[in-house]
């Protein structure tokens, strides 16, 4: 990595703590990523995304700061980014991902956290993240109860908007989300100094569809029979749109795709014949953690569809972009937003059917249901997911796991009998 030493000093970060992640990194993302074979050659940009993780998008977020813009972190696939963009702020995902800052956020909150929350507060509280230092303004929702108490603590240190997301899907559900969206958007408003008009929102709908529309292309190369690129590898790139520039990323995603096209027509597949497809459902796997793609593709196994934050539900459904004013243009982002189906609803059948329907689209043999250890939500959610995919004929494996590294023996010993006996 180029040295950011001084940006990460004058972001008052514990550049010392932060060294050892530094020098983790590298190792962990060699051994599961550089090792692949036959990896597409556009890989390189996300490759180079990573390896400069904490240096290149934090450099320019800063730069932005620097004329003046502001920058909002958020959590949550329902928080509309679209906003954000519409005032000439930059939005990007702050869910951390590793092991190495929960022991941060244990000093605060329970250890019977969902690691994703503890990591997430760890990284602020303990000065060991770039982006959790630079967002002006963090953006919570109310989507789990381990999530809405974490705000409270983080907002004791940094500026917290937090949107009220319904928890059910009646029409005034909708409504009220749409009312939360503009209440978010004068916050917005107030807080850059911007107004965010129908022409600006209109753009930021357009540049944030493409990004969409990239991904949905992307996916669609994992319907094939014979497969052009890793799950390993599309989740990287799906855990990269959360904070890379989305025009670039919808570019440099396309241009992968433009890649992938050819290696289809070449006939080209980075799996042997007969590699059993697997789909993972369940909690979002947030950079870096690659540990099931990894346990799943080095144990006989691919995977060709998330249906997780992570995955299809950050991507699947345009907003309308036919919509003139503002206020219509709010509804509209309220309807697609409200399409998503997080295990923090009820009731939730829309997220059983769309397993069912992506395990069908992506041809899969076997479905794993991830859960994040302490995530009662999907925890619970996982007697319903597993219940109806038997009933579909759908051979499923439901694992609990979190970001450290012990359990990683006894999972691979579960996955593979489970891929054997597809
Ligand atoms: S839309 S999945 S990103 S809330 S933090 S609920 S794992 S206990 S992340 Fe989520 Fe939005 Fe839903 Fe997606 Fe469970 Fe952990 Fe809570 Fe979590």
């Amino acid at each position: 990595m180029a040295d950011y030493r001084k940006m990460w000093e004058d972001l008052g970060m514990d550049v010392d703590t932060h060294d050892q992640l530094c020098e983790v990194l590298p190792q962990a993302f060699g051994d599961v990523y550089l090792s692949q074979e036959n990896r597409p050659e556009s890989m390189d940009y996300y490759n180079f995304v990573v390896a400069e993780i904490h240096g290149v998008r934090p450099a320019e977020l800063i730069e932005h700061q620097k004329k003046g813009g502001k920058v909002f972190g958020t959590f949550c696939v329902y928080v509309p980014d679209e906003i954000v963009f519409a005032a000439d702020a930059i939005a990007t995902g702050l869910c951390g991902g590793s092991q190495f800052w929960v022991p941060g956020g244990e000093k605060v909150l329970p250890t019977n956290t969902c690691p994703l929350i503890k990591a997430s507060v760890g990284a602020r509280l303990d000065r060991t993240c770039p982006f959790f230092r630079i967002a002006d303004m963090y953006v919570g929702e109310t989507t789990c109860d381990g999530k809405k108490k974490a705000w409270e603590i983080l907002a004791e240190d940094v500026p917290v908007h937090v949107m009220d997301l319904p928890q059910m899907k009646r029409e005034k559900d909708v409504c009220s989300w749409a009312d939360e969206i503009r209440t978010f958007k004068k916050v917005v408003e107030d807080f850059t100094g911007n107004e965010i008009t129908a022409e600006k929102l209109a753009a930021s709908i357009h540049m944030i569809n493409n990004k969409r529309k990239a991904l949905e292309r992307l996916y669609a190369f994992r319907k094939n029979d014979k497969l052009p690129i890793s799950g390993k590898d599309v989740l990287l790139i799906s855990q990269i749109a959360f904070y890379d520039d989305p025009t670039r990323f919808a570019e440099m995603t396309n241009k992968l795709c433009d890649e992938l096209e050819q290696r289809v027509a070449d006939g080209i597949s980075v799996f042997p014949e007969g590699t059993k497809r697997i789909m993972l459902t369940g909690t979002p796997l947030a950079i870096p953690n690659w540990k099931i793609h990894n346990l799943v593709e080095t144990s006989g196994g691919a995977v060709v569809c998330e249906e997780m934050c992570t995955g299809t539900r950050y991507f699947e459904r345009l907003v309308d972009e036919t919509k003139t004013t503002v206020d219509e243009q709010i509804d509209a982002l309220a309807e697609r937003y409200m399409g998503i189906n997080c295990a923090c609803f009820t009731p939730n059948h829309g997220r059983i059917d769309d397993i069912i329907r992506l395990a069908k689209e992506y041809k899969v043999d076997g479905v794993i249901d991830v859960n994040l250890k302490f995530c009662s939500l999907y925890d619970v959610e996982g007697y319903t997911v597993e219940r109806e995919l038997q009933k579909a004929g759908i051979p499923v494996l439901g694992i609990e796991t979190d970001y450290v590294d012990s359990d990683a023996q006894q999972l691979r010993t579960r996955i593979s009998a489970f891929i054997e006996m597809l």
